[in-house]
């Protein structure tokens, strides 16, 4: 039996589906006496460093789990739990780790966006159980924009390029624990943990050095998701946002099933947009965290769910904060939320305040969870302008698409309610703001091109990736596997993303990355 130890942010649910996969039953740990008669202990952890051991303090934690780890007992930690086995974190001044392994966490120093979310390869240093089986180019899921710095370099397992070369697992006798989280990681995820379950002989190591691996471009399929005419929960897609034909909304399969089949294509993510959400109260529409649940014990990369993520008085006057509608997701096993319109709404009280209130969505679910959980969703549409003087609000560009009546300017007006209503802050000036809030990612979509197969909006996406630092998704338009390397090569977009294509079956997701291969980096599980 395996016990699993659940400080409660994040989402434990995906590291329990993946370690029954691997046939083993888990038991939560609700005590020091549970960790105390552990035989084997696995600590994922995700979000902030100081929430993180102040839930451990509170929960009596500590002494039980370094007892549990100076007894060389066999223990898994995963992300924020390899963090926590060192001394202190510059993500918490002044807040002690276990102090299990000397050495500190510090934050990413490069030029490259952070967090470091994506597919990346390691280099295993020193003989080990763990990768035992896995190819040289495997890849794995990082999402973190700290990294921990071991004073003593034996216990470094592998390390990991990323603008610099950063320790990515740690191991001591039984002891180990791994930056990236291998329940998102696919097949060769589920192997890392069945060699921790089971472990057997032990792998070669990694004689490349320096360290040579690369960030992989991430192909991500988005699922449009909303109740029929007869009220089931059905997978649709627009064109420039209208999901009807005929009268009747486009009905493109079942939510979960086409999740598990864009997984076993070899998708890198998978999206999920409750595209009505800004009208339903997500919580009564429980059938959206059914969808979750059920695809999080089947499909082994990051889940994002957008739609509706923002703060609610219910039918019976009870009010939920959006941190609520969050944490209801995650707990149903989503690894990032997504915000559309709701932060489009933060935006504009910024921008007449220029201060940060800490009440928004955007930075208290970011606070709790880390900004890497945290995705902005933004819909824009051009809106074309003879001079950038008639827009001095706006970040207008000059364009290489003039509107048909010449107008060469033009600048990205961001909508909500799906499209139905522009607001007056365009998205470069979005993108920047919801950054500056806490916001982790980007997904950046177009009403123009959404549905039209005429490819991304390069553009639109150049102009937004110029003005942040966090990783930016180009939706919106793909129509052939050359729009995919078109945005890879021309922008400097870490992903792309796609819903039409994949649905109507013109084009699958695999075919995409056997186009991809040898001309981007990307991960070749699933081909
Ligand atoms: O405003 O926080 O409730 O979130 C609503 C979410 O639902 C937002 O992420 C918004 O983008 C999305 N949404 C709302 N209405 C629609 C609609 O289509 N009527 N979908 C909608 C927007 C964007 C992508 C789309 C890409 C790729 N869709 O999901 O799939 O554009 O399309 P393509 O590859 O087929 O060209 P809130």
């Amino acid at each position: 039996m395996i016990t699993l130890l659940d400080y409660g942010a994040g989402n434990v649910r995906s590291v329990v589906n993946a370690i029954e996969k691997s046939g083993h039953t888990v038991h939560m740990a609700a005590s020091g006496d549970d960790i105390a008669r552990a035989e084997k202990l696995v600590f994922p952890g995700v979000g902030n460093f100081g929430k993180m051991m102040q839930v451990l303090g509170d929960k009596g934690f500590v002494e039980p789990l370094l007892t549990f780890l100076r007894a060389d007992k066999p223990f898994l930690g995963i992300c924020l739990g390899l963090h926590a086995l060192f001394e202190k974190s510059h993500e918490a001044p002044g807040i002690a780790g276990l102090g299990f392994f000397t050495g500190e966490v510090r934050r990413f120093e490069t030029e490259l966006s952070v967090p470091h979310i994506g597919w990346n390869g390691i280099c295993v240093k020193k003989p080990t159980p763990l990768f035992a089986g896995l190819g040289e180019d495997e890849k794995f899921y990082f999402v973190h924009s700290y990294h921990v710095v071991p004073q003593n370099p034996d216990v470094v397992l592998t390390r990991t390029d990323y603008g610099q070369s950063f320790v990515s697992s740690v191991a001591a006798g039984n002891i180990a624990a791994t930056q990236f989280h291998p329940e998102k990681s696919g097949a060769a995820g589920l192997a890392v943990l069945r060699n921790f379950l089971e472990p057997g002989p032990e792998a070669a190591i990694d004689l490349r050095d320096p360290v040579r691996t690369h960030l992989a471009k991430r192909i991500v399929a988005c699922l449009d998701v909303r109740a029929d005419d007869a009220g089931q929960l059905v997978v649709t897609k627009g064109d420039h946002y209208d999901v009807r034909e005929n009268g009747q909304v486009r009905d493109l399969g079942g939510p979960v099933d086409l999740a598990r089949d864009y997984y076993a294509q070899g998708a890198d993510e998978i999206t999920f947009l409750n595209i009505t959400g800004f009208r339903d109260f997500p919580m009564q529409d429980m059938p959206m965290l059914d969808v979750l649940r059920r695809t999080s014990e089947h499909v082994f990369v990051p889940l994002t769910i957008g739609g509706g993520i923002r703060s609610y008085t219910d039918a019976d006057g009870r009010n939920w904060s959006s941190l609520e509608v969050a944490a209801q997701y995650f707990r149903s096993g989503a690894d990032k939320i997504s915000i559309g319109s709701d932060a489009v709404y933060i935006a504009e009280n910024y921008l007449k305040t220029g201060k940060k209130t800490g009440e928004s969505a955007i930075e208290q679910i970011s606070e709790v969870y880390g900004s890497q959980a945290v995705v902005i969703s933004v819909d824009p549409r051009r809106v074309y302008v003879h001079d950038p003087a008639d827009a001095p609000d706006q970040v207008v560009i000059e364009t290489a698409e003039p509107d048909p009546e010449g107008r060469c300017f033009c600048w990205f007006q961001c909508t909500v309610s799906g499209g139905r209503e522009g607001r007056p802050v365009d998205a470069v000036t979005l993108a920047r703001v919801c950054q500056e809030l806490g916001a982790g990612e980007v997904l950046l979509n177009s009403i123009d091109r959404d549905g039209t197969g005429a490819g991304f909006d390069l553009e639109l996406i150049s102009a937004v990736c110029d003005a942040v630092s966090i990783p930016v998704i180009a939706s919106s338009g793909a129509g052939s596997a050359e729009h995919f390397l078109e945005v890879f090569t021309r922008t400097s977009v870490e992903a792309a993303l796609a819903a039409g294509i994949f649905h109507r079956k013109q084009l699958p997701l695999g075919q995409v990355k056997q186009y991809l291969q040898n001309k981007v980096e990307i991960r070749r599980e699933g081909i």
